[in-house]
This record gives C-alpha cells, structure tokens and sequence, in this order.
C-alpha cells in the first residue's frame, strides 16, 4: 500500500557519528585527537585481534565504558530526543556510535547499529546484558556462569551491523535523510545517502566536509550543537 508522502511530515531517517558526541567530551575516531590515532582500529576493533590479545582488548572497552560515567548529553542529543517527542511522522535515528548519549537524551526512536558500551554479550550463550563495569576474560556470564566468553556487545571490524533489515526498510521510506558528525568513511552506514539519494532530500550536518559530501543536496558545516536545535527547529516548526 504506497503511503501517501504527506511533504509537511517526511519520513525521516537521521544518521549520527562520533562526531556528534564529540562535545560532550568523547574522542571521535579519525579526528587528530581521536581514538585511532593512539590504537589501530584493526588491533582493537576486530574479532581476530580479540582472540588474539583479549586483555588489550578488554582494556580499550573499559576505558571507554568508565569515560561514559563523566559525560552527558550535548544541545544536539537533547534536540534529536525533541524531536523524537514530537514528530508525528515516521523517524528512525541510526547511531554509529556505541555510547550512551541518544539514550541518556530520552531518544527512542533509535537503533544502535554498531552496538552499544553499556553491554556485554556472551559467546556461549549468546545473552545480551546490561553492563557497567569492567569485563575480563575471568569475569563469569551471569546468565550461563561460564567465565571467558563474554565480550563487548559491539561490532568490530568485519561483523554484521545490527538492525540491517529495519535500517533498510526506514531507508525505502524516508522523504529526509539527516547524517550527522560521521565523516563517511565506514560501510555500510557510508553507503546510505547513495541508496536515498534523488528520491529523499539528504542534508548533512559535519564540523567539515565528509568523504562524502558531495552525495548531499545540502551540507551545513559547524559544531553540532549549533546546527542540530537549528534543523529541529526548522522542522518541528513545520508540524506546528
Ligand atoms: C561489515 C564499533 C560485512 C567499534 C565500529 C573497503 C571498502 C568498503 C568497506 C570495507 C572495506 N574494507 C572493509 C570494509 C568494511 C568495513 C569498513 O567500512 N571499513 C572501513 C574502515 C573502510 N566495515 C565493516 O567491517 C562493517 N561490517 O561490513 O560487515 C559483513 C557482511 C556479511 C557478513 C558479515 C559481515 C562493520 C563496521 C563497524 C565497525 N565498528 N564501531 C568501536 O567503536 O570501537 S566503526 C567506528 O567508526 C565507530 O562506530 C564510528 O562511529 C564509526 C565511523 O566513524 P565516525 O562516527 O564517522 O567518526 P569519525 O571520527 O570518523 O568522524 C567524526 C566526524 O565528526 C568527522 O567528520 C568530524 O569532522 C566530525 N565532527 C567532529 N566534531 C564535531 C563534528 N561534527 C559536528 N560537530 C562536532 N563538534
């Protein structure tokens, strides 16, 4: 049944990187401050390099996971929340990023498709828990009592992305796509404005044009705490 695009109220998918936490006060990956520049993505971030040395990675996680606690929500994550509070029409927010801070913000309309730090998976029995604490190959699975299967709940390098299938679905529907603080560089998220482009309008909000700018019908440049309440705003002034 096609839906009637009603142009006052767009299907909307937003697209977010580390780039929008970055005032918060968490190190984006590529920046010359971030995490990359200190640790290789493929010693860290894949499952061979777990297997390989899973104390090394095990450290880089807890680290991470322990910054979440002096950190909050920035302008931009509260506007999306807004936004997400009151857009009558379809939204999905995607994040890249495996923090909490669309949660924290009261997002729900979000899907974290590259995992998430605040849980651990266990490779034995597959139960996805909450976690706040440090993880080592001797902490046992509460679930299953087993000690040196769980890891972090995230996606490495060369691991499916989750929620493919509902991010593909709010693809073929959206009339706005919005990417946000993500410089385009890691697939398949990179490849998501090529697949809506000329039959959604694509913005993009960056402090710097991205890898893939030019795919955009627009590109604002700035922090994102300025240019996120400026384009909700806009569109919630739309909806009345
Ligand atoms: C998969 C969790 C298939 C880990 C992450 C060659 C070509 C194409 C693809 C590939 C290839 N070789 C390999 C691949 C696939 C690979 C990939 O894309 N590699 C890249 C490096 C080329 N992708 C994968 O492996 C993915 N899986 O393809 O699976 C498959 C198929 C079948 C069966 C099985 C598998 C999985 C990728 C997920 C990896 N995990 N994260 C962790 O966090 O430790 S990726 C990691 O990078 C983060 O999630 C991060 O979000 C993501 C992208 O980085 P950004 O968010 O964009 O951050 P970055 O620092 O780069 O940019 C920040 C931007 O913000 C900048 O532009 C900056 O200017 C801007 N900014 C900064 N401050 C501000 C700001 N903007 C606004 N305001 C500010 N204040």
């Amino acid at each position: 049944m096609p839906r009637p695009a009603d142009p006052a109220l767009p299907a909307i998918v937003i697209l977010t990187g580390a780039g929008i936490s970055q005032e918060s006060g968490l190190a984006t990956f590529r920046d010359p401050d971030g995490l990359w520049q200190r640790h290789r993505p493929e010693e860290l971030a894949t499952p061979e390099a777990f297997a390989r040395d899973p104390a090394l990675v095990h450290g880089f996680y807890n680290a991470r996971r322990a910054q979440l606690r002096g950190v909050s929500p920035n302008a931009a994550h509260l506007a999306l929340a807004e936004l997400d509070a009151r857009w009558p029409g379809e939204l999905l927010l995607v994040t890249q990023n495996v923090d909490d801070l669309h949660d924290r913000a009261g997002s729900k309309r979000l899907l974290h498709m590259h995992g998430a730090l605040r849980e651990a998976r266990c490779t034995r029995c597959a139960a996805v828990l909450p976690w706040e604490e440090d993880l080592s190959t001797a902490t046992p699975c509460p679930r299953c009592g087993t000690a040196g299967g769980l890891r972090p709940n995230i996606v490495w390098f060369g691991e499916m992305p989750v929620g493919m299938d509902r991010i593909g679905r709010a693809l073929d529907r959206c009339d706005l796509f919005v990417s946000i603080g993500t410089s385009g560089l890691v697939y398949p998220a990179a490849s998501f404005v090529a697949e809506v482009r000329g039959r959604a309008r694509t913005v993009e909000l960056n402090l710097e044009p991205s890898a893939g700018s030019a795919l955009f019908d627009e590109a604002r440049h700035g922090p994102a705490t300025a240019l996120v309440p400026a384009l909700v705003a806009e569109l919630l002034a739309r909806c009345g």
